[in-house]
């Protein structure tokens, strides 16, 4: 075992414990997860790709202290989850709740909130801009959606990922919010899956128990209510084909900021 492994497995360790609700029996449930173990043995690796990045010249966005976060922050489009899957994760606060990843992966994952949470994590606080002209300031926590990734081995096809979520925002059936982004955003360090809000688990008007955080795009592409992320190599089968709810009905697949 490396040394960066057995390090993310404390931080691990000190990250299930902190989480206070975790009993030793969660403890155990946990390092029982093939999934788990997977992701925790990736950890180690990351770091090598996240440098990388950075040293290609791309940006990332700007980042705010604590004191900047706005008192207000409006939720905005769906404010729950209206599967019925949904409604039961509700009823038990999320303890049902299995992030699945897969499509062209080599190990498909499947993974707790307790799990996710486990996970080296990534906190930022930044500021989202919605389409319709409004910005607020939040700090976010959560796991980088590249450890995800790397963990669940992408296939050579693979071109885009793309996160299916539990709300249809008054679509009716079917119709199912998504949203879809191209590889060098799913690798930038900031792109995360975040369980936390200011310090506080996500609330449900905003996307509990997991949503995106894509910092350089708009807010329609920040997937709230997260099941699934999925790799494919072309979005054109889902919905209308132009990658995302939003972008279905006209807005652009790119927003970026
Ligand atoms: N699943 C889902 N994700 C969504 C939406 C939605 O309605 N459903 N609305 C989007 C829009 S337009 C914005 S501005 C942000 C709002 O995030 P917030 O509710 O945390 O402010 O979520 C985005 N992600
Ligand atoms: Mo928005």
């Amino acid at each position: 075992m490396s040394d960066l492994v057995r390090l993310s497995r404390r931080t691990a360790l000190i990250g299930a414990a902190g989480a206070g609700g975790l009993l030793l029996t969660g403890c155990d449930r946990l390092s029982r997860s093939a999934s788990f173990q997977r992701v925790l043995a990736t950890a180690g690796r990351l770091d090598m790709g996240v440098q990388r990045f950075l040293l290609s010249g791309d940006q990332l966005a700007p980042e705010y202290t604590r004191a900047e976060v706005s008192p207000w922050f409006k939720p905005n489009g769906s404010f729950t989850g209206t599967t019925d899957d949904y409604k039961r994760m509700l009823d038990d606060n999320f303890a049902s709740y299995r992030l699945s990843v897969g499509g062209l992966v080599r190990h498909p994952l499947s993974l707790s909130l307790a799990e996710l949470k486990a996970l080296p994590a990534r906190s930022q606080i930044t500021r989202h801009d919605c389409v319709e002209g409004w910005s607020a300031i939040g700090g976010w926590t959560g796991v980088p959606l590249s450890l995800l990734l790397t963990s669940a081995g992408l296939l050579p096809q693979a071109r885009y990922i793309v996160f299916h979520c539990a709300d249809n925002l008054g679509g009716g059936p079917g119709g199912l919010y998504y949203e879809s982004i191209d590889l060098k955003d799913a690798f930038h360090p900031q792109t995360i899956m975040a369980y936390a809000m200011n310090g506080q688990p996500l609330p449900v008007p905003h996307g509990a128990p997991l949503r995106l955080r894509l910092e350089r795009q708009l807010g329609y592409k920040m997937a709230k209510y997260v099941m699934g992320i999925e790799a494919v190599a072309s979005y054109a089968h889902l919905g209308s084909g132009r990658g995302g709810f939003w972008e279905d009905r006209g807005y652009q697949w790119y927003a970026g900021i």
